[in-house]
Order: C-alpha cells, then structure tokens, then sequence
C-alpha cells in the first residue's frame, strides 16, 4: 500500500506565514511547502489542472516567501558593487536586473532579482537561502555606512495571458505600460507599491511589492473582485511550465558547487569593479559542464525528489535536477546539469528515475 502522505506543518513561529495566508487557505490551497522559511503554496486544483488556467487564464500567486533583503544607505551602491558580478552602472532608476550573487570563488549563493528604488536604495529579491546574512556580513567585515534589513514587503504575482487586463483595472492603464523588468510606482486604495512586469513564468505577468502585511488581504479580494469574468484563480508557480521555460531553481537546479557560466549567466557576469569572486570567477568561465534542457522519453513518471542520475554507457555524464510531464509537449521535460563531452543538442543519454531507467536526450532550446 502507499504511504500516506497526509501529515501537515506543525504550526510555529519559525515557519512563516504570509500577509495572503488566508485568501490561499480560503482559495483551496492543497499542497504547499517552505522557502526562505515562509509557506509557499505549490498546489490549488491540481498541478494540470493549474498548469493549463496559467496559460489560458490569469492566476493570483502568494509569492511572498520571495523575501526582500534592503539594502539603503550612503554606503548602499559601495555595498552593491561588492555583491554584484552584473554592471550595475546602466542600471535605470526604475529597473530591475536578474543577479547571480556568488562566494569568493565564484560559487552560486542565490539568483535574486535586484530592484532598484534609488541611487542609495536597493531590494534583493531572494530565492531560498539565506543570502542576508552574508549581505551584513560583508557590510560588516568592510564597515559600510548602510542599513540591511528584512522589510515587510511580500510579493504577489499576477500571471498568465490576462494579466494586464487584471492588473489595469486594479491599478489603471498605467499598468500596460510597465516594459520587461522595469517598474512603476502604482496606487491602490491610496498605498504606492513597486508594480514590476515580471515573475517566474514565461506566460506574461506582473510582480506587485505589497510594502505592509496589512495591505496584503485588501489587495488580494480587489484582485479577485475585479477579475471574475477574466476567471482568475489563485495560483503559484508551477514546476512542469517553469521547466519547459528553463527558470531556474536554486537549490534544485544549482547551488554553491555551481558558477553563473555553469547555470548560463555567464552574460550577467560583466561588472567592470572589483566585487567579491571576481578573481574566482575568471578562471572558471570555461565551464566542464552546463544547463541543459533535456527530454525523458516515455510515459509520466513518480515525481523528482532529490536528482536523477545521467548515463552514457552506463558512466555518468551529469544529472536531471527538475522535471515534469507536459500535457502541451506531451513528454517529460527536464532541467539537467551534462558534463562538456554529452551536452551537444541531439545527444542521447539514460536517465535512472525513480521508475527506473529512460531514454533521454539533450534539446537545442527550452520548449518555451
Ligand atoms: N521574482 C522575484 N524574486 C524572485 C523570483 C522572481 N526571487 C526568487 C527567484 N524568483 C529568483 N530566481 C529567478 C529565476 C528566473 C527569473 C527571475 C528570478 C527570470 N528569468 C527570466 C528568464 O530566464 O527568462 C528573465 C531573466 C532576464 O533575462 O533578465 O525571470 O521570479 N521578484
């Protein structure tokens, strides 16, 4: 018989919940897990079912457990510049910029969003570790004249085809006019939020910085209030869309063994100061291995949980990191780390799954 997988989160301080805890719990969310030690819904419907409103409709999305880490202050640029293997000199005032945050050897510490507010004015919008405390630490080790904190700021995703139809009625057209990875300060209900058009999907959408818990459940009923007829549900990111657009996960798909040119964010590493890891990172640009989309043959399998192994007559050759079944693409699509000598599009490996082994092979693209 199957184990029961039935057992729930003791209630505790140290897992959080977020300001939209109970739109979430009203909205059926059925299956949810921890990042950045905060809940983070991973199911409602089902994951097809979700899957398919996502690309057809538009999903609310509890993303709060995206925790900022603020960064303000004199020092504030002095401090980034530490951090950042990205050119932060052409930065605009209302952009925000894909980051790898590295150790001194160049090591992946988290992928971020960095936000900037002002000049001396920054967010760092995590993926799951604990990137703050190395943020003090180096402000701390250099003795830097800048505050870094937590703020009480808790993303909430708009994502999906129609998004911007959602998002203008909330906050007016101004919204349709939010380009790629910029943001406008937008109103709702007289509060200024940080309304940025991005988010971990490749259907479209917006990011929205609720600044405030209690401004968090207000927000959430306009949302819903406002796009019945657009059938918005609430939603999260889902992992078998996220695979076939090749978002990456950080402690799934890479960690701290990892370089921004083993994850293909070598492009981001440009920053003409002397941040920490540059020296590390110079000579590891040449990476023995890389990110690859990677296609299992055959019919849907028991679910990813740690990493699958992959083999080219029977030696390994690198590892399947996430994966999902694709009721679009009608396969299993992957997300795997593959040694130099088997990464070449059209290469046929083995992949040993839970299920057992599969036949597998190396994509040119991601499918999205
Ligand atoms: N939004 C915000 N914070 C976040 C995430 C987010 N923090 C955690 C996690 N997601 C960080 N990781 C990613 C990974 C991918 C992207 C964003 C954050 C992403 N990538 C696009 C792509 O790869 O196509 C665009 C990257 C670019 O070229 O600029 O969006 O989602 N606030």
């Amino acid at each position: 018989m199957a184990k029961s997988s039935g057992a729930s989160i003791f209630p505790s301080r140290r897992v959080r919940r977020t300001p939209f805890y109970e739109g979430v719990t009203a909205a059926g969310m059925s299956v949810c897990t921890v990042y950045n030690r905060m809940i983070l819904p991973s199911v409602f419907e089902g994951e097809v079912y979700d899957y398919h409103h996502l690309k057809k409709h538009v999903q609310v999305w509890d993303v709060s457990c995206e925790r900022q880490v603020a960064v303000q202050g004199p020092d504030a640029r002095r401090l980034m510049d530490m951090l950042s293997p990205r050119d932060l000199d052409r930065m605009a005032d209302d952009q925000c910029y894909y980051m790898p945050a590295i150790d001194r050897d160049g090591g992946l510490l988290n992928d971020p969003v960095l936000v900037k507010l002002a000049e001396d004015h920054f967010w760092i919008s995590l993926a799951d570790s604990d990137y703050l405390q190395y943020v003090l630490g180096i402000r701390d080790a250099l003795g830097l004249d800048v505050r870094v904190w937590e703020p009480d700021v808790s993303p909430l995703a708009v994502q999906g085809p129609k998004s911007d139809d959602l998002m203008a009625r909330v906050f007016g057209d101004a919204a349709r006019d939010i380009r790629f990875f910029r943001y406008k300060k937008l109103a709702f209900e007289g509060q200024e939020f940080v309304v940025a058009r991005s988010g971990y999907s490749k259907q479209g959408g917006f990011e929205i910085y609720v600044e405030g818990t209690e401004n968090g459940m207000p927000l959430w009923d306009a949302l819903f209030a406002a796009g019945e007829d657009l059938e918005v549900r609430a939603g999260c990111p889902s992992t078998r869309e996220r695979v076939e657009g090749g978002l990456l996960s950080y402690g799934n798909d890479m960690d701290r063994s990892n370089t921004p040119y083993e994850i293909g964010l070598g492009k981001f590493v440009n920053s003409p100061r002397d941040y920490i890891g540059k020296a590390g990172l110079a000579s590891r640009s040449e990476p023995e291995r890389q990110i690859r989309a990677v296609e299992i043959a055959g019919d849907e399998l028991t679910p990813i949980a740690g990493i699958w192994p992959l083999l080219a007559d029977g030696r390994k050759v690198g590892q399947v990191t996430s994966a999902g079944w694709s009721p679009d693409f009608n396969t299993t699509v992957s997300i795997a780390m593959v040694d130099r000598s088997h990464w070449d599009a059209g290469t046929r490996l083995e992949v040993e799954t839970t299920d057992g082994m599969r036949p597998a092979t190396v994509h040119e693209k991601f499918w999205i």
